[in-house]
């Protein structure tokens, strides 16, 4: 099934100079990246984007994180491009990530673990809207 994906890299992946390696990575997969921009995310789309995470310990700070600089945020197209995605990107906690995982080969700490992938079809959706609208 040809899918969607919300992907965004994070303001430590963009400061890092890692925005290219991770596109990368996802184009010689065989994905497509069918938008594309860079912006640095207000409090309210943050807030909104990790709705799900609030009343977690962690919301304030992934909030104040994920807004405290550009990231790029893209759309990217693929056969179960969802699964393949979250597998490219790796487990959230980078010590649990596999080495040849973004997150296994590139990041230490959870809060800052380079890069954002929608984790199912109704997410992506959502997430799609959120960040770029729905046409
Ligand atoms: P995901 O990014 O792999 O989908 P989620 O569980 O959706 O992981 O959490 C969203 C983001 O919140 C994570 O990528 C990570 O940066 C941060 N996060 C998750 N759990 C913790 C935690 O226990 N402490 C601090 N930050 C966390
Ligand atoms: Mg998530």
């Amino acid at each position: 099934m040809i899918e969607r994906s919300f992907v965004m890299i994070k303001p430590d992946g963009v400061r890092r100079g890692l925005t290219g390696e991770c596109i990368r990575r996802f184009e010689q997969r065989g994905l497509k990246v069918v938008e594309l921009k860079m912006l640095t995310a207000g409090r309210a789309l943050a807030e909104n984007h990790y709705g799900v995470h609030r009343g977690k310990p962690f919301f304030e700070s992934v909030v104040d994180f994920i807004s405290s600089g550009p990231v790029v945020a893209m759309v990217i197209e693929g056969e179960s491009a969802i699964a393949a995605i979250r597998q490219i990107v790796g487990a959230t906690r980078p010590l649990e990530a596999a080495p040849g995982s973004i997150r296994g080969d590139f990041a230490l700490e959870v809060g800052e673990n380079i890069v954002h992938a929608s984790d199912g079809v109704e997410t992506a959706t959502q997430e799609i809207a959120l960040w770029f609208g729905q046409g």
